[in-house]
């Protein structure tokens, strides 16, 4: 469409070497390319096509064989390059372990990010092995990022260890487990932890991980369980990400579609690239 206006880029991190459970995460950006094929670019419930914003794809960085720690300078430059001009960025990951330097590249001060995790883990395991995919947010904290300006949404009940839970309590993170998700509903849920972010953070970084998901609708995570979030769930949290001021990137982690069954994780993915995207529209409006 000419008349095409704002502009979200995306970009491709196929990272796959932090991750606990061996994965094939390398694969992921290209298998949710290949299912936005199966969706229109019409949103019926917004009135909107998506082809009205302006959508540059910025390819893979190169991150198959290199380890979390050569991968974190990469991902950082290429974060900030991206969103030079952008209204926000879209990340394909990748396994977990792209959060920590993608959230360093949309703002060199951590004391003015916020983050908001849809996971079903803490991903607050210690450090002492390494950068791994179970333990970005750990590092976040480490590098300096005030666990205030964190909110995590949708963790599990009987999927993380009470010494995690006691980080998280300590550092001062506000935790949504799943079940009072369910209870309160995805929208306000969200909405009500992206206002308090704003309040104290300039930029804030979304880090979906489709894990967040009950495991009957994201087979291509390894760390899903019984009893998630459902596909209309996680996509409604990404349009409203995208459509709040402060979000400047949201990245879809942990897909290995050598798992996925009848594509299901993949497409769900795809979903909230497009529900993101209208997200974004609004915003612009
Ligand atoms: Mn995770």
């Amino acid at each position: 469409m000419a008349s095409a206006r704002g502009l979200l880029r995306v970009l491709g991190a196929p990272l796959t070497l932090g991750s606990i459970t061996p994965s094939h995460c390398d694969l992921a950006p290209k298998a949710i390319r290949d299912a936005l094929v199966s969706f229109s670019t019409c949103d019926i419930m917004h009135n909107r096509d998506v082809r009205e914003l302006r959508v540059e794809d910025l390819g893979d960085l190169p991150l198959a064989e290199q380890s979390v720690e050569s991968a974190q300078q990469p991902i950082e430059q290429a974060v900030t390059k991206a969103l030079q001009n952008a209204d926000a960025i879209v990340l394909l990951g990748g396994d977990n372990s792209i959060t920590r330097p993608a959230l360093h590249g949309i703002n060199s001060n951590l004391q003015q990010c916020g983050l908001l995790t849809l996971d079903a883990h803490f991903d607050l395991r210690t450090l002492e092995g390494g950068l791994r995919n179970g333990n970005p947010v750990r590092a976040l904290l480490n590098d300096g990022l005030p666990g205030e300006n964190i909110v995590q949404i949708g963790i599990q009940s009987f999927a993380n260890s009470w010494e995690y839970f006691r980080v998280a309590k300590d550092a001062g993170i506000h935790v949504w487990p799943v079940e009072a998700v369910q209870l309160q509903g995805i929208r306000r849920v969200v909405c009500d932890a992206l206002n308090e972010l704003a309040q104290k953070a300039e930029t804030i970084y979304v880090d979906l991980d489709l894990d967040v998901m009950d495991r009957a609708f994201a087979p291509a995570t390894a760390g899903a369980r019984p009893g998630g979030l459902t596909p209309s769930d996680v996509r409604e949290a990404a349009y409203v990400c995208g459509a709040h001021p402060k979000v400047k990137a949201m990245d879809l982690v942990e897909i290995d579609p050598t798992r996925d069954m009848n594509t299901i994780t993949s497409l769900t993915a795809a979903s909230c690239l497009l529900s993101f995207a209208s997200g974004l529209l609004e915003r612009l409006s």
